[in-house]
Protein backbone atom coordinates (compact mmCIF):
# COMPACT_ATOMS: atom_id res chain seq x y z
CA UNK A 1 0.00 0.00 0.00
CA UNK A 2 1.54 3.23 -0.85
CA UNK A 3 1.57 6.58 1.40
CA UNK A 4 -0.73 9.39 1.17
CA UNK A 5 2.06 11.71 2.19
CA UNK A 6 0.50 15.29 1.55
CA UNK A 7 -2.54 13.96 3.86
CA UNK A 8 0.20 12.51 6.28
CA UNK A 9 1.96 16.15 6.25
CA UNK A 10 -1.02 17.71 7.47
CA UNK A 11 -0.59 16.07 10.82
CA UNK A 12 2.91 17.63 10.69
CA UNK A 13 2.32 21.40 11.36
CA UNK A 14 5.62 22.22 12.04
CA UNK A 15 6.34 21.08 7.81
CA UNK A 16 4.30 24.18 7.31
CA UNK A 17 6.96 26.63 8.90
CA UNK A 18 8.70 29.35 7.03
CA UNK A 19 11.77 29.41 8.43
CA UNK A 20 12.15 32.69 6.66
CA UNK A 21 9.98 35.03 5.00
CA UNK A 22 8.36 33.11 2.23
CA UNK A 23 10.86 30.42 2.59
CA UNK A 24 9.27 26.97 3.29
CA UNK A 25 11.06 24.62 5.73
CA UNK A 26 12.12 21.21 4.07
CA UNK A 27 12.97 19.20 6.96
CA UNK A 28 15.64 16.41 5.83
CA UNK A 29 17.47 15.76 9.32
CA UNK A 30 15.06 12.88 11.02
CA UNK A 31 17.93 10.66 11.89
CA UNK A 32 18.70 13.72 14.71
CA UNK A 33 15.04 13.71 15.66
CA UNK A 34 11.91 13.08 13.70
CA UNK A 35 9.04 16.13 13.55
CA UNK A 36 6.06 15.09 16.06
CA UNK A 37 2.58 14.64 14.45
CA UNK A 38 -0.26 16.38 15.91
CA UNK A 39 -2.05 13.39 17.67
CA UNK A 40 1.46 13.23 19.95
CA UNK A 41 1.47 17.19 20.84
CA UNK A 42 -2.15 17.18 21.90
CA UNK A 43 -1.76 14.42 23.62
CA UNK A 44 0.72 15.74 25.96
CA UNK A 45 -1.46 18.83 26.32
CA UNK A 46 -4.01 16.60 26.89
CA UNK A 47 -2.51 15.23 29.87
CA UNK A 48 -1.10 18.30 31.40
CA UNK A 49 -5.13 19.66 31.29
CA UNK A 50 -6.79 16.66 32.59
CA UNK A 51 -4.85 14.16 34.30
CA UNK A 52 -1.32 16.07 35.37
CA UNK A 53 -0.33 13.92 38.64
CA UNK A 54 2.80 11.73 40.06
CA UNK A 55 2.67 8.05 39.43
CA UNK A 56 2.77 5.12 41.67
CA UNK A 57 1.61 7.28 44.66
CA UNK A 58 -2.23 8.70 44.85
CA UNK A 59 -4.64 6.95 45.54
CA UNK A 60 -6.67 10.23 44.42
CA UNK A 61 -8.20 9.95 40.38
CA UNK A 62 -5.49 12.26 39.14
CA UNK A 63 -3.17 10.01 40.22
CA UNK A 64 -4.99 6.64 39.54
CA UNK A 65 -5.48 7.98 35.59
CA UNK A 66 -2.03 9.48 34.88
CA UNK A 67 -0.52 6.24 36.40
CA UNK A 68 -2.69 4.16 34.00
CA UNK A 69 -1.71 6.17 30.97
CA UNK A 70 1.94 6.01 31.97
CA UNK A 71 1.72 2.34 32.00
CA UNK A 72 -1.04 1.99 29.00
CA UNK A 73 1.79 3.74 26.99
CA UNK A 74 3.92 1.03 28.18
CA UNK A 75 2.01 -1.78 27.14
CA UNK A 76 1.83 -0.28 23.83
CA UNK A 77 5.63 0.15 23.28
CA UNK A 78 5.84 -3.58 24.31
CA UNK A 79 3.43 -4.55 21.97
CA UNK A 80 5.23 -2.76 18.98
CA UNK A 81 8.41 -5.01 19.65
CA UNK A 82 6.24 -7.80 20.00
CA UNK A 83 7.98 -8.21 23.68
CA UNK A 84 6.32 -10.62 25.93
CA UNK A 85 5.19 -8.70 28.69
CA UNK A 86 5.45 -5.23 29.22
CA UNK A 87 7.35 -5.94 32.15
CA UNK A 88 10.57 -5.99 30.07
CA UNK A 89 10.37 -2.81 28.63
CA UNK A 90 12.34 -0.06 30.81
CA UNK A 91 11.37 3.72 30.23
CA UNK A 92 14.74 5.30 30.11
CA UNK A 93 15.85 8.82 28.83
CA UNK A 94 16.85 7.68 25.43
CA UNK A 95 19.02 4.91 23.62
CA UNK A 96 21.97 6.26 25.26
CA UNK A 97 20.86 5.94 28.92
CA UNK A 98 19.11 2.79 27.67
CA UNK A 99 22.87 1.05 26.77
CA UNK A 100 24.48 3.22 29.43
CA UNK A 101 21.91 0.71 32.02
CA UNK A 102 23.73 -1.80 30.06
CA UNK A 103 27.01 -1.11 30.78
CA UNK A 104 26.73 -0.02 34.29
CA UNK A 105 24.36 -3.27 35.54
CA UNK A 106 24.77 -5.63 33.67
CA UNK A 107 28.16 -6.00 32.35
CA UNK A 108 29.15 -4.27 35.61
CA UNK A 109 27.97 -7.81 37.72
CA UNK A 110 29.30 -10.16 34.83
CA UNK A 111 32.31 -8.89 32.81
CA UNK A 112 36.03 -8.84 34.47
CA UNK A 113 39.21 -8.03 33.24
CA UNK A 114 40.51 -9.46 30.12
CA UNK A 115 36.87 -10.56 28.76
CA UNK A 116 36.18 -9.46 25.34
CA UNK A 117 33.14 -7.23 24.20
CA UNK A 118 32.55 -6.90 20.30
CA UNK A 119 31.40 -3.71 19.00
CA UNK A 120 31.33 -2.52 15.14
CA UNK A 121 33.24 0.23 13.65
CA UNK A 122 30.05 1.48 12.48
CA UNK A 123 29.29 2.89 15.95
CA UNK A 124 27.49 5.69 17.50
CA UNK A 125 29.53 7.18 20.24
CA UNK A 126 26.67 5.52 22.69
CA UNK A 127 27.62 2.47 21.38
CA UNK A 128 31.32 2.97 21.90
CA UNK A 129 31.96 5.44 25.13
CA UNK A 130 30.42 3.05 27.56
CA UNK A 131 32.07 0.76 27.12
CA UNK A 132 35.42 2.50 26.85
CA UNK A 133 34.30 3.63 30.07
CA UNK A 134 34.21 -0.13 31.12
CA UNK A 135 37.28 -1.23 29.51
CA UNK A 136 39.38 1.25 31.55
CA UNK A 137 37.99 0.23 35.05
CA UNK A 138 37.63 -3.20 34.37
CA UNK A 139 40.26 -3.96 31.79
CA UNK A 140 37.51 -5.63 29.69
CA UNK A 141 39.21 -5.78 25.78
CA UNK A 142 36.80 -4.38 23.06
CA UNK A 143 36.98 -5.72 19.30
CA UNK A 144 35.30 -4.60 16.19
CA UNK A 145 34.06 -5.71 13.10
CA UNK A 146 35.64 -3.76 10.17
CA UNK A 147 33.38 -1.47 7.80
CA UNK A 148 33.60 -2.75 4.44
CA UNK A 149 34.56 0.20 1.82
CA UNK A 150 30.87 -0.11 0.63
CA UNK A 151 29.49 -0.26 4.23
CA UNK A 152 28.99 -2.93 5.17
CA UNK A 153 30.05 -5.13 8.09
CA UNK A 154 32.59 -7.91 7.74
CA UNK A 155 31.22 -10.80 8.49
CA UNK A 156 34.42 -12.97 7.78
CA UNK A 157 35.78 -11.25 10.50
CA UNK A 158 32.84 -11.20 12.93
CA UNK A 159 33.50 -15.18 12.54
CA UNK A 160 37.06 -15.44 13.92
CA UNK A 161 36.17 -12.71 16.71
CA UNK A 162 33.59 -15.29 17.82
CA UNK A 163 35.95 -18.21 18.00
CA UNK A 164 37.64 -15.92 21.19
CA UNK A 165 34.33 -16.99 23.04
CA UNK A 166 33.10 -13.10 23.74
CA UNK A 167 31.23 -12.01 26.51
CA UNK A 168 29.42 -9.57 24.58
CA UNK A 169 28.19 -8.76 21.11
CA UNK A 170 26.70 -5.21 21.16
CA UNK A 171 26.46 -3.42 17.54
CA UNK A 172 23.60 -1.21 15.72
CA UNK A 173 21.09 -2.25 13.55
CA UNK A 174 21.02 0.41 11.47
CA UNK A 175 24.01 2.96 11.08
CA UNK A 176 23.08 6.45 11.55
CA UNK A 177 25.95 7.46 8.52
CA UNK A 178 25.92 5.07 6.13
CA UNK A 179 22.16 4.05 6.61
CA UNK A 180 23.10 0.23 6.71
CA UNK A 181 21.09 -2.15 7.80
CA UNK A 182 23.10 -4.70 9.59
CA UNK A 183 21.37 -8.53 9.24
CA UNK A 184 20.63 -8.63 12.80
CA UNK A 185 19.14 -11.72 13.71
CA UNK A 186 22.57 -13.58 11.83
CA UNK A 187 24.48 -11.70 14.14
CA UNK A 188 22.66 -12.03 17.57
CA UNK A 189 22.44 -16.31 16.27
CA UNK A 190 25.83 -16.31 15.68
CA UNK A 191 26.49 -14.26 19.07
CA UNK A 192 24.54 -16.68 20.86
CA UNK A 193 26.36 -19.90 19.37
CA UNK A 194 29.62 -18.25 21.01
CA UNK A 195 28.15 -18.16 23.97
CA UNK A 196 27.83 -14.14 24.28
CA UNK A 197 24.54 -11.73 25.53
CA UNK A 198 23.38 -9.17 22.80
CA UNK A 199 22.78 -5.38 22.85
CA UNK A 200 20.82 -3.97 19.92
CA UNK A 201 20.90 -0.24 19.18
CA UNK A 202 17.76 0.11 17.64
CA UNK A 203 17.95 3.86 17.73
CA UNK A 204 17.60 3.88 14.19
CA UNK A 205 15.41 1.10 13.00
CA UNK A 206 12.82 0.61 15.51
CA UNK A 207 11.28 4.23 14.00
CA UNK A 208 11.12 3.07 10.19
CA UNK A 209 11.12 -0.57 10.29
CA UNK A 210 9.32 -3.54 11.74
CA UNK A 211 11.11 -4.80 14.54
CA UNK A 212 10.46 -7.87 16.45
CA UNK A 213 12.51 -8.79 19.47
CA UNK A 214 11.58 -12.25 19.73
CA UNK A 215 12.12 -13.21 15.94
CA UNK A 216 15.25 -11.68 16.52
CA UNK A 217 16.11 -13.30 20.03
CA UNK A 218 18.01 -10.57 21.28
CA UNK A 219 18.71 -9.92 24.53
CA UNK A 220 18.63 -6.55 25.24
CA UNK A 221 17.56 -3.55 22.80
CA UNK A 222 17.64 0.03 23.24
CA UNK A 223 15.66 2.84 21.17
CA UNK A 224 13.97 6.58 22.07
CA UNK A 225 11.40 7.87 21.50
CA UNK A 226 12.18 11.01 19.86
CA UNK A 227 13.59 9.66 16.30
CA UNK A 228 10.08 7.79 16.03
CA UNK A 229 7.72 10.63 16.44
CA UNK A 230 7.87 11.07 19.96
CA UNK A 231 9.14 13.57 22.40
CA UNK A 232 12.64 14.43 23.54
CA UNK A 233 13.73 13.18 26.94
CA UNK A 234 12.11 9.53 26.72
CA UNK A 235 13.41 6.14 24.76
CA UNK A 236 13.10 2.33 25.99
CA UNK A 237 15.60 -0.49 27.19
CA UNK A 238 13.90 -4.00 26.13
CA UNK A 239 15.48 -6.88 28.14
CA UNK A 240 15.57 -10.65 28.41
CA UNK A 241 12.86 -11.20 31.86
CA UNK A 242 15.89 -13.49 33.25
CA UNK A 243 18.92 -11.29 32.55
CA UNK A 244 16.90 -8.10 33.95
CA UNK A 245 15.72 -10.08 37.01
CA UNK A 246 19.33 -10.96 37.76
CA UNK A 247 20.71 -7.29 37.42
CA UNK A 248 21.57 -5.14 39.89
CA UNK A 249 19.38 -1.72 40.03
CA UNK A 250 21.11 1.28 38.08
CA UNK A 251 19.83 4.70 39.93
CA UNK A 252 18.78 4.20 43.59
CA UNK A 253 15.94 6.23 44.95
CA UNK A 254 12.09 6.44 45.04
CA UNK A 255 9.92 3.93 43.31
CA UNK A 256 12.84 1.28 42.55
CA UNK A 257 12.48 0.13 46.00
CA UNK A 258 10.05 -2.97 47.18
CA UNK A 259 11.42 -1.65 51.00
CA UNK A 260 14.08 0.46 52.17
CA UNK A 261 15.73 0.54 55.99
CA UNK A 262 17.93 2.98 57.37
CA UNK A 263 21.01 0.24 56.73
CA UNK A 264 19.42 -1.85 53.72
CA UNK A 265 16.70 -1.67 50.51
CA UNK A 266 14.99 -4.38 48.91
CA UNK A 267 14.43 -3.42 44.93
CA UNK A 268 11.13 -3.34 43.55
CA UNK A 269 10.39 -5.27 40.73
CA UNK A 270 10.48 -5.38 37.20
CA UNK A 271 9.92 -2.97 35.69
CA UNK A 272 10.02 -0.24 38.35
CA UNK A 273 13.26 -1.58 39.90
CA UNK A 274 15.23 0.65 37.09
CA UNK A 275 12.95 3.66 37.05
CA UNK A 276 13.96 5.24 40.29
CA UNK A 277 12.55 9.05 40.62
CA UNK A 278 9.30 11.03 39.23
CA UNK A 279 9.99 9.80 35.54
CA UNK A 280 9.04 11.68 32.21
CA UNK A 281 5.02 11.02 32.75
CA UNK A 282 3.53 13.12 29.63
CA UNK A 283 6.56 11.68 27.27
CA UNK A 284 5.60 8.54 28.07
CA UNK A 285 1.69 9.74 27.43
CA UNK A 286 3.50 11.10 23.89
CA UNK A 287 5.88 7.79 22.93
CA UNK A 288 2.57 5.90 23.18
CA UNK A 289 0.84 8.25 20.70
CA UNK A 290 3.24 7.55 18.76
CA UNK A 291 3.04 4.18 18.78
CA UNK A 292 -0.59 4.87 17.72
CA UNK A 293 0.37 6.92 15.18
CA UNK A 294 2.82 4.79 13.37
CA UNK A 295 0.59 1.86 13.65
CA UNK A 296 -2.26 3.69 11.85
CA UNK A 297 0.15 4.36 8.80
CA UNK A 298 1.92 0.59 9.29
CA UNK A 299 5.71 -0.25 9.50
CA UNK A 300 5.89 -1.70 6.20
CA UNK A 301 4.28 1.07 4.17
CA UNK A 302 6.18 3.82 6.30
CA UNK A 303 9.29 1.13 5.36
CA UNK A 304 8.28 1.09 1.68
CA UNK A 305 7.70 4.85 1.29
CA UNK A 306 11.39 5.52 2.77
CA UNK A 307 13.01 2.63 0.49
CA UNK A 308 11.47 4.59 -2.85
CA UNK A 309 12.23 8.41 -1.21
CA UNK A 310 15.97 6.95 -0.30
CA UNK A 311 16.37 5.28 -3.97
CA UNK A 312 15.31 8.19 -5.63
CA UNK A 313 17.65 10.22 -3.45
CA UNK A 314 20.76 8.68 -4.34
CA UNK A 315 20.02 7.72 -8.28
CA UNK A 316 19.46 12.06 -7.82
CA UNK A 317 22.75 12.56 -5.74
CA UNK A 318 24.99 9.91 -7.72
CA UNK A 319 24.52 12.33 -10.85
CA UNK A 320 25.98 15.51 -9.57
CA UNK A 321 29.48 15.49 -10.17
CA UNK A 322 32.35 15.75 -7.42
CA UNK A 323 29.70 14.20 -5.18
CA UNK A 324 30.55 11.37 -2.99
CA UNK A 325 28.00 9.26 -1.38
CA UNK A 326 29.02 6.54 1.23
CA UNK A 327 26.93 3.32 2.21
CA UNK A 328 25.82 0.51 0.89
CA UNK A 329 23.05 0.91 -1.94
CA UNK A 330 19.38 1.52 -1.57
CA UNK A 331 18.54 -2.23 -1.18
CA UNK A 332 20.72 -2.60 1.53
CA UNK A 333 20.02 0.86 3.32
CA UNK A 334 17.17 3.39 5.53
CA UNK A 335 16.84 6.67 4.31
CA UNK A 336 20.04 7.88 4.97
CA UNK A 337 21.84 9.45 2.58
CA UNK A 338 25.74 10.82 3.84
CA UNK A 339 28.38 12.57 1.48
CA UNK A 340 30.36 14.82 0.69
CA UNK A 341 31.03 17.27 -1.88
CA UNK A 342 33.73 18.50 -4.22
CA UNK A 343 36.04 19.33 -1.22
CA UNK A 344 33.60 21.80 0.28
CA UNK A 345 33.43 21.64 4.06
CA UNK A 346 30.13 19.94 4.68
CA UNK A 347 29.45 22.63 7.64
CA UNK A 348 29.65 25.05 4.45
CA UNK A 349 27.11 23.03 2.56
CA UNK A 350 24.59 22.58 5.47
CA UNK A 351 24.72 26.39 6.04
CA UNK A 352 24.05 27.21 2.12
CA UNK A 353 21.00 24.81 2.28
CA UNK A 354 19.84 26.42 4.87
CA UNK A 355 19.55 29.71 3.37
CA UNK A 356 17.10 27.95 0.80
CA UNK A 357 14.98 26.05 4.22
CA UNK A 358 16.55 22.80 3.77
CA UNK A 359 17.45 21.29 7.02
CA UNK A 360 20.45 18.56 6.89
CA UNK A 361 23.22 17.97 9.25
CA UNK A 362 26.45 18.27 8.84
CA UNK A 363 29.57 16.53 10.97
CA UNK A 364 30.71 13.33 12.43
CA UNK A 365 27.61 12.46 13.36
CA UNK A 366 28.55 11.15 16.77
CA UNK A 367 30.46 8.25 14.73
CA UNK A 368 33.98 9.54 14.87
CA UNK A 369 35.64 6.64 14.66
CA UNK A 370 33.48 5.60 11.73
CA UNK A 371 34.45 8.82 9.61
CA UNK A 372 37.81 8.12 9.94
CA UNK A 373 37.81 5.22 9.05
CA UNK A 374 36.61 6.70 5.46
CA UNK A 375 39.55 9.09 5.78
CA UNK A 376 37.09 11.91 6.16
CA UNK A 377 36.68 14.47 9.68
CA UNK A 378 32.84 14.85 8.11
CA UNK A 379 29.52 14.46 6.01
CA UNK A 380 26.87 16.32 5.01
CA UNK A 381 23.82 14.22 5.73
CA UNK A 382 20.17 14.45 4.37
CA UNK A 383 17.86 11.55 6.03
CA UNK A 384 13.88 10.77 5.45
CA UNK A 385 10.81 9.51 7.21
CA UNK A 386 7.43 9.18 5.98
CA UNK A 387 6.86 12.93 5.82
CA UNK A 388 8.98 13.43 3.40
CA UNK A 389 8.44 13.57 -0.67
CA UNK A 390 10.51 13.73 -4.18
CA UNK A 391 9.80 17.34 -4.35
CA UNK A 392 12.10 17.98 -1.27
CA UNK A 393 14.78 15.86 -2.85
CA UNK A 394 14.90 17.67 -5.74
CA UNK A 395 14.87 20.99 -3.57
CA UNK A 396 18.12 19.64 -1.96
CA UNK A 397 19.61 18.25 -5.17
CA UNK A 398 19.16 22.45 -6.76
CA UNK A 399 20.66 23.40 -3.30
CA UNK A 400 23.94 21.63 -3.94
CA UNK A 401 24.15 22.84 -7.36
CA UNK A 402 24.12 26.16 -5.74
CA UNK A 403 26.62 24.91 -3.24
CA UNK A 404 28.48 24.53 -6.60
CA UNK A 405 28.18 28.05 -7.96
CA UNK A 406 29.30 29.77 -4.91
CA UNK A 407 32.21 27.51 -4.52
CA UNK A 408 32.84 27.60 -8.11
N1 LIG B 1 21.80 9.81 16.51
C1 LIG B 1 22.01 11.51 14.81
O1 LIG B 1 21.91 12.66 14.38
P1 LIG B 1 19.92 9.38 21.70
O2 LIG B 1 20.65 10.67 21.49
O3 LIG B 1 20.32 8.72 22.97
O4 LIG B 1 18.44 9.50 21.51
O5 LIG B 1 20.38 8.40 20.51
C2 LIG B 1 21.71 8.07 20.40
C3 LIG B 1 21.94 7.26 19.17
C4 LIG B 1 22.33 5.95 19.30
N2 LIG B 1 22.51 5.16 18.23
C5 LIG B 1 22.30 5.59 16.98
C6 LIG B 1 22.50 4.66 15.84
C7 LIG B 1 21.91 6.92 16.78
O6 LIG B 1 21.72 7.37 15.55
C8 LIG B 1 21.75 7.79 17.89
C9 LIG B 1 21.39 9.23 17.72
C10 LIG B 1 21.45 11.17 16.16
O7 LIG B 1 22.53 10.62 14.14
C11 LIG B 1 21.86 12.19 17.19
S1 LIG B 1 23.59 12.19 17.50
Amino acid sequence: MSLDVSRIRQDFPILNREVRPGVKVVYLDSTATSQKPLSVIEAMNDFYRRSNANIHRGVHVLAEESTAMYEQAREKIAKFINAPSARQVIYTRNTTESINLVAYTWARANLKRGDLVILTEMEHHSNLVPWHMLAAERGIQLEFIPVTDDGLLDLGTYKSLLARTPKLVSFTHMSNVLGTINPAADIIRRAHDAGAVTVLDAAQSVPHLKVDVQQLDVDFMAFSAHKMLGPTGIGALYGKTALLEAMPPFLGGGDMIKEVKLRSFRPNELPYKFEAGTPAIAEAVGFGAAVDYLNSIGMETIAAHEHEITEYALERLEEIPGLKVFGPTADKKGGVASFTFDGVHPHDVAQILDQDGIAIRAGHHCAQPLHEKFGIPATSRASFYLYSTKDEVDKLIEGIYKVKKVFG
